[in-house]
């Protein structure tokens, strides 16, 4: 049988609240020095196959987030990360940034403590408690617009608010539909056909569709259901996304600074946020917790002809 070069990369697997974070630790793509976003630009440009492979079938699944470490720019940080999902690149990702600071505890890179992470779209500050809870102080957040209202071919009007907590969400309350894991196909069917109305319809930077509505669970303010780029929902209750929430409370005045906001997901798991002012901004603080489930060593054969994942 002819050989081929083997390549190979080590990767730390955790779920955050539900929702899986792989950490490539060794064997990423060297994307060079420099500020994140443009480390990020390259790993699109020039790398994008190392991204279908490591977190698309046969490897991961769609609903699987990558997140790279790489050097960071600011050597203040922990580390650089760069997150990733089946279809494309992330700005921030709270679950995904409380995976890697699990991720690096479990390595015994760090303890508990105040820990720096470099992303694309800004630092972010982390807490890890002995426990294992992780805090990440992410981004400021904002809401751009409130009540944007689109017309939906085949559903009518939806009106919502579009807001930055890392990434961009388009957040609606009043949608009619049942917040239930057993109705999970009928929410991805519409807040996908909700999101192409709103990226046609003036808003093309909205990439996140979050649902909320009444809590299930007594402890739990709200319990939401978020569309992720891609067709694949967030099994947590989505870290940039209740940052998103908190620009939308913060900006309604219905949630005071510092008092806390539990966000319930799809799957009944909890964050609590809480948020700081900075002018007409927020500073969010999502607190959840990641396990970590597997160390594995993910390996590369060019002959297999889904050696760069399958791309949907
Ligand atoms: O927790 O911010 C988040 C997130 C974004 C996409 C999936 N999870």
């Amino acid at each position: 049988m002819a050989s081929s070069p083997l390549r190979s990369l080590r990767v730390v697997d955790s779920h955050t609240a539900g929702e899986p974070t792989r950490v490539v630790i060794a064997g990423g793509p060297d994307l060079g020095n420099g500020p994140l976003a443009e480390r990020r630009e390259r790993f699109g440009r020039e790398f994008d196959a190392y991204r279908s492979a490591i977190v698309n079938e046969p490897r991961g699944s769609d609903v699987l987030v990558g997140a790279l470490l790489v050097p960071p720019a600011d050597p203040a940080c922990v580390a650089g990360v760069i997150f990733f999902n089946n279809v494309g690149y992330l700005g921030m990702c709270g679950h995904g940034a409380i995976g890697v600071i699990a991720t690096l505890a479990h390595l015994g890179r760090l303890g508990p403590g105040v820990h720096r992470l470099d992303t694309p779209v800004g630092q972010v500050t982390t807490e890890l408690d002995p426990g294992g809870a992780v805090t990440v102080h992410n981004v400021a957040s904002h809401r751009q617009a409130k009540g944007a209202s689109c017309d939906v071919p085949g559903l009518g009007r939806v009106t919502g608010d579009v807001a930055w907590g890392g990434n961009w969400f388009f957040l609606i309350e009043h949608h009619g539909q049942e917040l239930a894991l057993a109705n999970v196909a009928a929410l991805t069917a519409y807040t996908a056909r909700v999101r192409q109305a709103v990226n046609a319809q003036g808003f093309p930077e909205v990439d996140h569709i979050e649902l909320f509505g009444p809590p299930t669970r007594p402890e739990a303010d709200s319990r939401n259901f978020v569309l992720c780029p891609g067709h694949a929902y967030d099994r947590s209750p989505c870290g940039t996304g209740t940052s998103a929430k908190l620009a939308c409370l913060a900006a309604d005045g219905r949630l005071a600074e510092g008092e806390s906001w539990v966000q319930e997901s799809i799957l009944g798991t909890l964050f609590t946020g809480r948020y700081r002012r900075d002018g007409e901004r927020i500073l969010p603080a999502i607190t959840g917790q990641a396990f970590i489930n597997a160390e594995a060593t993910l390996l590369f054969d060019e002959r297999d002809p889904f050696c760069w994942g399958l791309r949907s």
